[in-house]
C-alpha cells in the first residue's frame, strides 16, 4: 500500500516535472542541462552592471534577471560599478561606453537599434549591450537572452542590429465581446469586461513575448469595427493596457469605424469634407491622446465587404484617410488605411485594389500608410504577390500577413508559415528595375520613405498555449523576426524556435526544422495546388468546396476563382481574359503570361489550362493534379512519421498534442484531395492514374458535409 502511494507521488512529480503547456511560449528558461556550457555561462555573467534609469531599463533588467536565474540559475547582483561586471548594459553615448564604441557606429544604431559587443576591460573579456535607447536596450537583452537559450557561444561577440522595418505590429480581429474573428485558439485575450480594474497576467506576458521578437505595436480590435471602442468607457480599458505594454515599447493601435461620428457622435453623417466630421475626430484623437499619450493610430478597413466608408458619401479612399491623418498629425499618430477592397461588380475581384488605389498614388498625406495583403485575394495558401506592391512609389505601403491560418487548416494544421512570408518578401516587382523586391518596397528603401510597417492578422487566443496548435507559435515567432530583419531565411528563424521552444537536442531542431520547412508546401499541394485558390467552404472557409456556388456574390463563391470546365480550369488572367497581368510590370508579366513559362506554382492563377496540356513533368494537367493531391497527403504522412521519431526527446505533453493534430491534418489532407479530385474529375471525365489512391466516398458524400458551427466565422 505505502509502496503505491510513494509511486502514485512519484509519478506526480515526475508529470509536474515534464508538464510542459506551452503557456510560456519560446521564452522558457529551463536550466541548461549541458553543464560545461552552463558552467562556462556562469563564468562569463558572474557579475553584471545594469545601467538604470526609466521602466523600459527596468523591465529589461527584470527579464535578464528572470532569464539568468531559470537558464544558469544564478541571481546576480548588481555590480558596484561597470568596470568590475562582465556584463555591462548602458545606454550611449556615455564615458564608458564611449571608450568602447565610436560615435558613428553608435550612430549607426540609430532608433531601435542595438550592439553586442565583447572588448577587454582591464584584462577580462568583458560583454556590452548598448543602444541610443531604452527600447534598444530591451531588444539588445533579448537577443542576448535568445544566444543563451540557443547555447551560442558568447565569448568573441559582435552583434549589431537595427530594425529593417520600423512599424512591427499585430493586428488582432478581436471584438468587444471576445470572439475572435478567424480566430481558433479561443477567445480574445483582452477581457473587456473586466478591464481596465482587473489587469490579467496574461497581458504582461504578451508584452514581453512580443518585445522578445521586437513587435512594437498591437492593433487591439477587429478591423470589422465596433465604434464603441472609442467611447471614454472602453478608452479607459485601452489605456489600461496601453500602460501595461508601454514598458516593453509598445504602442497600442485601434480600429475606427467610419461611421463613428454617427453612431457614438451624433452626427447626421460621416462625410470625411464635412466640417462637422473632421472636427468631430479631432476631437476624439485629442480625447484619446489624453487617455494615451503615445496612442499609436488608426487602422481602417472602409468600403470592404460591408464596412463603411468615404464612398458612401461619394469621396475617395484618400479623403477618408486624410481626414483621420490630419486629426492624428498633432499628435504624431498614423493611419493604416487598409486596401483589401473589392466590388461585386468588377470582373476580377484581383484587380480591384489597384483600380481603387493606384489612382490615388501621392494623394495620401505624409502620416498614412496603405496596408496591403501580401496577395492580391485574400490569405489563400499560395498567391502572387499582389500588384498594389511595384504600383505605388509615392505612398508608403505597409505588409499585412495573416498568422491565424483562416485559409491554412486553421487551428489545427501544423504550417510554418514564414517560407510564404519569404516568398511574398522576395518577389520582384520591378518597379524600379530588377531587384526591386516587396521586401524593399516596404522597409521604405526603394522609394526613400520614412515610415516602413509590416503587419500580420494574430492567432491568438486565451488556449493556455495562446495559439491552440503548438506550432502556430512559431508563426507568431516568425512574424516577429521578419519584421526586425526580413533578410533571415525560414529555416533559420525556425531553427531559433524551435531551440527556445523545444529543446538544443541536435536531432529535435534538424527533425522538426524538416517537418516545418516542408509544411507550407504540404498544404498547398493537399489544398490548391497548381495555383487554385479560394476553393474552401463558404463563410467559415473549413474544407473543401469547390464546387460551392450559393453566396449572393460571384466573389464569394469557389467556383468563381476555378472556372474548371470540361475544356479545363483555372482563371485566365492574361489579354485574352481580365488582363490582371497588364496591373504587373513587364518583366513580372513576362513571368507570367506565358502558358508554357509560367512558373507552374502560379499556372492557375493566370491561365485556364486544357485538361491535356503537357506539363513540365511530362504529365497531362489532369494527371499532375491528381499527383499533387498525392503529395500534399503523403508529406503530411511524412511529417507524422518525423515526428514521431521523437518520442522521449520532447515534452510528454506537446508530443501527444502534436501526435493528436498531425492525425487530424492527414484525415482532413485525404478528405481534401479526394473531394476537389471527385468535383474536378466531373469535368476532366479522366480516371485518378494509377498508383494513386481513389477517393473512399462519392461526390455526393463530399457536397453533404456540413459544419455549421465552424470556428471562427
Ligand atoms: C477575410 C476574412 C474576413 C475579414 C477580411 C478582411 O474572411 O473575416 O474581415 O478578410 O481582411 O480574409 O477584412
Amino acid at each position: 500500500m505505502k509502496k503505491t502511494v510513494v509511486f502514485i507521488i512519484i509519478l506526480f512529480l515526475f508529470g509536474q516535472v515534464n508538464a510542459e503547456n506551452g503557456y510560456r511560449l519560446w521564452l522558457r528558461y529551463d536550466l541548461i542541462g549541458n553543464q560545461s556550457l552552463l558552467q562556462q555561462y556562469r563564468r562569463q555573467l558572474a557579475a553584471v552592471y545594469f545601467s538604470q534609469g526609466s521602466p523600459t531599463l527596468s523591465v529589461a533588467e527584470k527579464e535578464l534577471r528572470k532569464g539568468l536565474q531559470g537558464l544558469l540559475g544564478i541571481s546576480y547582483k548588481n555590480s558596484s560599478g561597470a568596470d568590475n561586471a562582465c556584463l555591462v548594459i548602458m545606454k550611449s553615448p556615455n564615458n564608458f561606453v564611449n571608450q568602447i564604441i565610436s560615435p558613428a557606429e553608435a550612430f549607426q544604431l540609430k532608433e531601435e537599434g542595438f550592439m553586442i559587443r565583447t572588448f577587454r576591460n582591464k584584462g577580462k573579456s568583458t560583454i556590452l549591450i548598448t543602444a541610443n535607447d531604452d527600447k534598444g536596450i530591451l531588444y539588445g537583452v533579448y537577443c542576448f537572452l535568445r544566444l543563451l537559450q540557443t547555447h551560442q557561444s558568447i565569448q568573441a561577440l559582435e552583434i549589431k542590429e537595427v530594425p529593417s522595418i520600423q512599424l512591427r505590429i499585430l493586428d488582432h480581429w478581436d471584438n468587444l465581446n471576445r470572439f475572435v474573428e478567424r480566430g481558433y485558439a479561443g477567445l480574445s485575450i483582452w477581457n473587456w469586461h473586466e478591464l481596465p480594474d482587473y489587469r490579467d497576467k496574461r497581458y504582461t506576458d504578451y508584452a514581453r513575448v512580443n518585445a522578445s521578437v521586437g513587435i512594437n505595436g498591437t492593433v487591439l480590435t477587429n478591423v470589422n469595427a465596433n465604434a464603441n471602442i472609442l467611447t471614454p468607457q472602453y478608452l479607459e480599458k485601452v489605456k489600461a493596457l496601453a500602460d501595461i505594454f508601454r514598458p516593453y515599447g509598445i504602442k497600442v493601435y485601434l480600429t475606427a469605424r467610419f461611421s463613428a461620428p454617427i453612431e457614438i457622435g451624433g452626427l447626421r453623417t460621416a462625410d470625411p469634407l464635412q466640417e462637422a466630421v473632421r472636427n468631430w475626430w479631432k476631437k476624439k484623437a485629442d480625447e484619446i491622446y489624453g487617455y494615451i499619450p503615445d496612442f499609436g493610430g488608426f487602422l481602417v478597413k472602409a468600403n470592404s465587404e460591408g464596412q463603411p466608408g468615404p464612398q458612401d458619401y461619394a469621396r475617395t479612399q484618400a479623403d477618408g484617410a486624410n481626414m483621420l491623418a490630419d486629426a492624428l498629425q498633432p499628435h504624431q499618430g498614423i493611419v493604416m488605411w487598409r486596401a483589401f477592397v473589392y466590388s461585386p461588380d468588377s470582373d476580377d475581384r484581383f484587380k480591384q485594389a489597384y483600380e481603387e488605389f493606384h489612382p490615388l498614388d501621392g494623394q495620401f498625406k505624409k502620416n498614412v500608410l496603405i496596408q496591403v495583403k501580401n496577395g492580391p485575394i485574400d490569405f489563400q495558401p499560395r498567391e502572387p504577390f499582389s500588384p498594389m506592391f511595384g504600383a505605388m512609389p509615392k505612398t508608403p505601403l505597409m505588409m499585412e500577413f495573416q498568422l491565424t491560418q483562416e485559409y491554412l487548416g486553421q487551428g489545427t494544421h501544423l504550417v510554418f508559415e514564414a517560407p510564404m512570408f519569404k516568398e511574398c518578401l522576395e518577389a520582384d516587382t520591378y518597379e524600379k528595375g530588377k531587384g526591386s523586391t516587396v521586401a524593399k518596397v516596404i522597409d521604405g528603401s526603394l522609394n526613400n520613405f520614412e515610415i516602413s510597417g509590416m503587419a500580420a492578422v494574430a492567432n491568438i487566443g486565451n488556449e493556455i498555449n495562446w495559439t491552440n496548435h503548438p506550432f502556430g507559435q512559431a508563426n507568431w515567432y516568425a512574424l516577429g523576426r521578419l519584421a526586425w530583419d526580413h533578410e533571415l531565411s525560414a529555416s533559420q528563424i525556425a531553427r531559433e524556435w524551435i531551440r527556445q521552444t523545444f529543446s538544443n537536442d541536435p536531432a529535435v531542431v534538424e527533425k522538426c526544422t524538416r517537418i516545418m520547412m516542408m509544411s507550407h508546401e504540404a498544404v498547398v499541394n493537399y489544398m490548391t495546388p497548381l495555383g487554385l485558390h479560394h476553393i474552401m467552404n463558404n463563410g467559415h472557409h473549413y474544407g473543401p468546396a469547390p464546387w460551392a456556388h450559393s453566396l449572393p456574390r460571384p466573389d464569394w463563391n469557389p467556383v468563381y476563382y476555378h472556372r474548371a470546365d470540361t475544356m479545363g480550369i483555372g482563371f485566365d488572367r492574361t489579354k485574352t481574359g481580365s488582363n490582371a497581368l497588364s496591373q504587373y510590370a513587364p518583366a513580372v508579366q513576362k513571368q507570367f503570361e506565358d502558358i508554357h513559362t509560367c512558373n507552374e506554382k502560379y499556372l492557375l492563377w493566370f491561365h485556364h489550362v486544357s485538361w491535356q496540356h503537357t506539363m513540365h513533368s511530362g504529365r497531362t494537367l489532369w494527371d499532375e493534379l491528381c499527383f499533387k493531391y498525392q503529395e500534399g497527403v503523403d508529406s503530411v504522412r511524412s511529417m507524422q512519421k518525423i515526428w514521431k521519431e521523437l518520442k522521449g526527446k520532447v515534452d510528454r505533453e506537446r508530443f501527444n498534442q502534436v501526435n493528436m493534430l498531425l492525425a487530424i491534418q492527414e484525415k482532413e489532407a485525404v478528405w481534401w484531395r479526394d473531394a476537389c479530385l471527385s468535383y474536378f474529375q466531373t469535368f476532366s471525365r479522366q480516371p485518378i492514374p494509377e498508383p494513386l489512391e481513389k477517393p473512399k466516398h462519392t461526390l455526393a458524400y463530399y457536397q453533404s458535409l456540413s459544419f455549421p458551427y465552424a470556428p471562427g466565422n
